[in-house]
C-alpha cells in the first residue's frame, strides 16, 4: 500500500498525546527508569496503580546495561533470585550463593516487562523540579532533556501524583533539589542528605533494602538513592539490591494507596 507521512505523523503525535495525558495525574510517578525504578513500576502497575517513569536518557535501564566496567554481565545473589525468576531473566550459578545474568538481557526485560503490565516510560524527559504545595510534594516538573541540554529557556510541564518515588541513583537529583529549594526535613538522621558512603558491597546491599523508604511527606526513595540519601555504602556491579528495593518501594506504596 502507499504510505501516507502524515498519517504515520498523525499516529505518533496521536498516541503519544493520549498516552502523555494518561500520565498527567497518576499514583504514583518515578524519576529515573534504573533497575530500582523499572522494577517498582512493574510491581506497582501489576497491582493495578496508574504509575509512569520519566527518565532523562534516550534508554531506559540505568547502569544496568554496562554490567561491571563495561563487561556486560551483572551479578545477583540469592536473596534477588526470586525476582529475576518473577521476571523470567536467565541466569546462571557462577558459586553457591553467585548467580550471572546477561545485562542486556535483564535491562531490556524489566523494561518490556514494566511496560506489559501497564506502567508507561517517558524517556529523554528530565525531572527538573517538583511541585510542592502544604509542605510537601504534590507532582514533578518536566522538560525534555535535549531543552536542557541545549540550555534552551523553555518553560517546563507538570505532572500530578499521589506519590513520587526518587530512583534517580548516585546523583540523587530530586531529592537535591526538594531539599534545596523548600527546606524539606528529610526523615534521615541528620534531617539531610546524607550522601552515599564508599563500597562495602555486603552492607550497600542490605541497606539499599532497609532504607528503601518514605524520606520525605509522599517521596520514597528505591535503590542507590535510598543509600545516597541516607549515607549508606554503595555496592557495585551486584543488583539483588535494587531489584529487591524496587519490590520494596512497590509494596509501600501500594498499601499507602490501599489504604488512602
Ligand atoms: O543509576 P540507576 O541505574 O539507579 P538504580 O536503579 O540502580 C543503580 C545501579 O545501576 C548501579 C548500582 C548497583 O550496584 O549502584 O549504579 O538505583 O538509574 C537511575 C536513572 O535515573 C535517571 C538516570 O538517567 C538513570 O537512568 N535520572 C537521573 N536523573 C534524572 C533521571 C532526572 N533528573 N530525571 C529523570 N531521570
Amino acid at each position: 500500500m502507499d504510505l501516507d507521512e502524515i498519517q504515520i505523523t498523525r499516529a505518533i503525535v496521536d498516541s503519544y498525546t493520549q498516552k502523555f495525558k494518561e500520565s498527567l495525574d497518576i499514583d504514583v510517578a518515578i524519576a529515573g527508569a534504573g533497575p530500582a525504578g523499572m522494577t517498582a513500576a512493574y510491581y506497582l502497575a501489576k497491582d493495578g496503580h496508574r504509575v509512569s517513569i520519566f527518565e532523562k536518557k534516550l534508554s531506559p535501564g540505568g547502569g544496568m546495561w554496562g554490567g561491571g566496567m563495561l563487561f556486560n554481565q551483572i551479578v545477583v545473589q540469592e536473596e534477588g533470585k526470586e525476582v529475576l525468576d518473577e521476571f523470567g531473566i536467565t541466569y546462571s550459578q557462577y558459586s553457591p550463593g553467585y548467580y550471572v545474568a546477561d545485562s542486556v538481557e535483564a535491562a531490556s526485560t524489566i523494561c518490556s516487562k514494566a511496560i506489559k503490565a501497564g506502567a508507561k516510560i517517558f524517556n529523554s524527559v528530565a525531572v527538573e523540579d517538583v511541585i510542592f504545595k502544604e509542605n510537601r510534594v504534590s507532582g514533578l516538573v518536566i522538560n525534555w532533556t535535549p531543552v536542557e541540554m541545549a540550555g534552551l529557556h523553555v518553560d517546563p510541564l507538570t505532572i500530578r501524583c499521589s506519590y513520587l518515588i526518587e530512583a534517580t541513583g548516585h546523583p540523587l537529583e530530586i531529592l537535591s533539589v526538594l531539599e534545596k529549594k523548600t527546606g524539606t526535613k528529610l526523615y534521615t538522621e541528620t534531617g539531610s542528605i546524607m550522601g552515599e558512603r564508599s563500597m562495602d558491597a555486603t552492607q550497600g546491599e542490605q541497606d539499599c533494602v532497609e532504607f528503601t523508604r518514605e524520606v520525605a511527606p509522599h517521596v520514597f526513595v528505591a535503590g542507590m538513592a535510598a543509600n545516597a540519601a541516607f549515607g549508606r555504602p554503595r555496592m557495585g556491579p551486584i543488583f539483588g539490591g535494587m531489584l529487591l528495593s524496587g519490590r520494596r518501594v512497590a509494596s509501600l506504596i501500594s498499601e499507602r494507596l490501599r489504604g488512602k
